[in-house]
């Protein structure tokens, strides 16, 4: 391994002290995810807010088990859920990352994540396309999005020099990484990017990320995938869920190798989350909260997702 988190390293080191030496370190081989859920614009009895099934394909792909996180919970509630699960998705979406309650669950587990981590209790989040915009305000504090013509329009990603230091893209095979730099296997559905030079000018940013990948709208240049460098938060601007589970649009690809970009994403966060050891207190508990107790609801005529989980 060329590069080792150094939040990782702190890991490795405490499990070298609990386990004898030569066994394997310990990894949690049943991760559970939360993915945020965010309001609908129609409210209905029972319809307050949804989780568009393909991050929930996406994670359980890759071997993951997933829990919502409803839009009104408490910040006891969610904090109590933090200590219960492995990591936590920031999908895509259309809400506010200023004032819904998608925003209001991101900004919590995003400190508790900072809190964690810098304990040594590793904890990943993944922000996808809102949730990529989302890490952006919750780190630099400031609204730095810019208008782009980027919606439904799949790209190449432009590796930046960085990429020989990626955690994201390290498992990628090389022949993957190849198309992902000359064929358009990323779907963008976004009307807000992060300019490169808008991320330059942040010094939080700037400290905090390492930008892995760039598009360009034939106008501005956008950060599309970084890393931060000293936790496991990692934000794409495309969508990695979207190739192998959503074909409602005709920007999304559904080659081979967009398949293989779907799983390799998934496989990375997914083995993210193994690294963290928070349980549910109970199994009652644990089993109250996995989304498999909502039905997933064919939308795809009406919507640009194929399934939606509804909640309250
Ligand atoms: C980000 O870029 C936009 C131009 O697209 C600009 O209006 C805005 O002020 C920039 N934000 C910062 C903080 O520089
Ligand atoms: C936006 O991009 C598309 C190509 O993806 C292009 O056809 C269209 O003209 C662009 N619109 C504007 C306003 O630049
Ligand atoms: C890729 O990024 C480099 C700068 O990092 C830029 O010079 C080049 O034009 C970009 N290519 C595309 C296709 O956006
Ligand atoms: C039970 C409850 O408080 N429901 C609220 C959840 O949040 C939505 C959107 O903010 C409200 O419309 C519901 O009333």
């Amino acid at each position: 391994m060329i590069y080792i988190h150094f939040v990782c390293v702190l890991t490795i080191v405490n499990a070298v002290f609990t386990v004898s030496p030569g066994a394997e370190i310990k990894t949690n081989d049943r991760p559970i995810i939360g993915v945020l859920a965010q309001e609908v614009y129609n409210p209905q009895p029972g319809r307050n807010s949804y989780i568009a099934a393909s991050y929930v394909k996406f994670l359980e792909s890759a071997g993951a088990r997933v829990v919502p996180v409803t839009i009104n919970k408490s910040e006891e509630e969610n904090t109590r859920l933090f200590k219960s699960i492995n990591g936590v998705l920031f999908p895509g979406g259309g809400v506010s990352i200023e004032t819904s309650g998608y925003s209001r669950a991101a900004a919590l587990f995003y400190r508790l994540a900072l809190e964690a981590n810098s304990k040594g209790d590793y904890f990943p989040i993944l922000g996808i396309c809102l949730g990529f915009e989302q890490l952006t305000l919750l780190t630099s504090g400031q609204l730095l999005l810019s208008h782009t013509n980027t919606s439904s329009i799949s790209l190449p990603l432009n590796f930046t020099d960085e990429i020989g230091h990626s955690r994201l893209f390290k498992d990628f095979p090389g022949d993957l990484m190849k198309s992902l730099a000359s064929e358009s296997l990323t779907e963008n559905s976004h009307q807000w990017s992060l300019t490169t030079a808008n991320f330059t000018k942040s010094e939080r940013m700037k400290k905090f990320y390492r930008v892995l990948s760039t598009n360009t709208d034939g106008q501005n240049e956008f950060v599309s995938t970084m890393e931060a460098y000293e936790f496991p938060i990692y934000g794409t601007q495309w969508h990695p869920e979207k190739n192998a589970f959503e074909f409602t649009r005709p920007s999304i690809p559904h080659t081979p190798s967009a398949i293989k970009t779907t799983s390799y994403t998934a496989q990375f966060f997914v083995n993210e989350a193994r690294k963290n050891l928070h349980t549910f207190s109970s199994t009652e508990e644990e089993q109250k909260a996995l989304i498999y107790n909502y039905n997933p609801v064919y939308t795809g005529t009406e919507s640009s997702f194929e399934q939606k989980y509804f909640f309250d």
